[in-house]
């Protein structure tokens, strides 16, 4: 008797708890696009070491990085954007955001220091 009441109730139940959370009609977090939390991430101090136009790198100095559990170091990352590596020289400062892009870091976002 015990039984059969439970694979009775259980898609009831089921059902029930689903109808609930639809019917609220908002979510606890609203789901953004990945581009406007890159926009709203906190940019990050670095200063350019080196330069490679060829290879699109910068080895910058860097702050901390939260996003990809990085604390603050020297090391190279790609820069995807030709505007990007041209806008900066060896010596220059700006604040930006990487991500890990195909396995390498990345900057995704870079401006000159104010
Ligand atoms: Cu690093």
């Amino acid at each position: 008797m015990n039984f059969l009441y439970v694979v009775v109730a259980a898609p009831l139940l089921t059902f029930g708890v689903a109808h609930a959370q639809t019917s609220t009609g908002s979510l606890p977090m609203p789901i953004k696009p990945a581009a406007s939390a890159a926009a709203s991430m906190p940019l990050t101090e670095a200063e350019v070491m080196k330069v490679d136009r060829e290879r699109g790198e910068f080895v910058l100095k860097h702050g901390d990085l939260p996003n990809i559990g990085m604390p603050a170091m020297t090391m190279a990352f790609s820069v995807p954007d030709q505007a990007m590596v041209d806008e900066f020289k060896q010596g220059g400062k700006g604040r930006f955001n990487a991500e890990i892009v195909k396995g390498k870091p990345t900057v995704t976002h870079i401006e000159p220091a104010r």
